[in-house]
């Protein structure tokens, strides 16, 4: 039942994302260097995600809106590096939450609301 469960919420959460990749995304136009300035700072972020969750695919689609290059990591996979360093960090295995690293301080912001509202300061 509960592996039902599971699949239903995987093949729905599927079909969110395919249909959130067809729905365009209008992404904000930036000069070159301006443009060049973001991606230099978008380096030090990555988001710890799963490909088919929906708070996952409405943070991607804000980052798509907001044109940055933030790299995704899946924290899905049990065997994945990504969600081990995730649970040591948080506590926890929730995603999206955006890995910040500033020099060597790290910081580790859950909540879909918090994120978007984050990148929309900084980047918006
Ligand atoms: N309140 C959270 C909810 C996020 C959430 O429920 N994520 C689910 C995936 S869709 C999750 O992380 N499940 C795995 C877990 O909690 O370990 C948000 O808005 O980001």
């Amino acid at each position: 039942m509960k592996l039902l469960l599971k699949g239903f919420r995987n093949g729905l959460g599927a079909i969110i994302a395919f249909v959130s990749w067809l729905i365009p995304v209008s992404k904000i136009k930036r000069s070159e260097d301006q443009q060049q300035a973001v991606d230099k700072q978008t380096l030090n972020i990555e988001l710890y995600q799963f490909f088919a969750c929906p708070f996952c695919i409405k943070t991607r689609r804000a980052i798509r809106r907001l044109n940055l290059k933030i790299v995704t990591r899946d924290a899905q996979n049990r065997q994945s590096i990504y969600r081990a360093e995730l649970l040591e960090a948080t506590g926890k295995t929730q995603v999206p939450c955006l890995k910040i690293t500033s020099g060597s301080k790290v910081t580790w912001m859950l909540e879909t609301n918090e994120i978007i509202a984050y990148l929309e300061k900084r980047f918006n």
